[in-house]
């Protein structure tokens, strides 16, 4: 029986990708690299640093940048991120999702986070839905990014559950991956060819209630 649930947050609780957008928009400009709508797509569930890599190499620019150059870089992005993500309010979490994260605490499902992104305390924060959540992953201490299973196996630990007893829920193909590898019930959200290796998969987040994912589990079962 499914016990608990394991979240993403950017794309399934909230639309934070257009800030890291606008913010990684400024550093390609500053290291010369052309911005485009695919490589900002493709930043989408990548660490920091990663997500600077892959910034300098779209304009060919890796060799031009030490890793002091590269340090100063990623924290001047996240301080204007920071900025950004500052004017957040509960009005900012993505329809249907705050009602359905309250439904199931009512129902007594425990929930944790599986995020990349080492600002999502300071997210729940601002959205009111820290108090909400178990625990959550903290992705410094990770050796592996999404697709690895790593996040997910840890996100089930904090809610002390086994993995075939929670749902993790994601936007990204690579975050689908290691909810599968992590041996859990995945959960997707958006583009069904894209996201076609989740177990459940729902086009919006308004869609996702404790009825729709019971009706989706009982399809599959039979
Ligand atoms: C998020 C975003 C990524 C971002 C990453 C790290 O992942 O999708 O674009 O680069 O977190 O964020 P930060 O710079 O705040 O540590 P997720 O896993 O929530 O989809
Ligand atoms: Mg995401």
């Amino acid at each position: 029986d499914i016990k608990g649930f394991a979240f993403d947050l950017d794309g399934v609780i909230a639309d934070t990708a257009r800030f890291h957008g606008q913010a990684w928009h400024q550093t390609a400009d500053e290291v010369g690299t052309t911005w485009t709508p695919q490589l900002a797509e493709s930043l989408k569930g990548i660490s920091r640093m990663e997500s600077l890599q892959m910034i300098l190499d779209a304009g060919n620019h890796a060799d031009d940048f030490s890793q002091a150059d590269r340090e100063a870089l990623a924290e001047k992005k996240n301080h204007f991120y920071q900025r950004l993500i500052a004017t957040l309010t509960e009005d900012d979490i993505l329809p249907g999702m705050k009602s359905f994260i309250h439904s199931a605490k009512v129902a007594g499902y425990k929930m944790s986070i599986a995020s990349a992104s080492k600002n999502a305390p300071m997210i729940l924060d601002h959205l009111g839905l820290a108090n909400d959540f178990v625990g959550i992953v903290d992705p410094a201490t990770l050796t592996k990014g999404k697709p690895d299973p790593e996040i997910f196996v840890r996100a089930a630990e904090v809610l002390e559950l086994a993995p075939n007893q929670v749902i993790g829920l994601e936007d990204s193909a690579a975050g689908i991956e290691s909810i599968n590898s992590a041996g859990q019930i995945s959960l997707a959200i958006g583009d069904a060819v894209v996201l076609s290796a989740a177990n459940l998969i729902f086009s919006s987040t308004v869609d996702v209630t404790l009825q729709s994912i019971q009706s989706k589990m009982d399809k599959i079962k039979s």
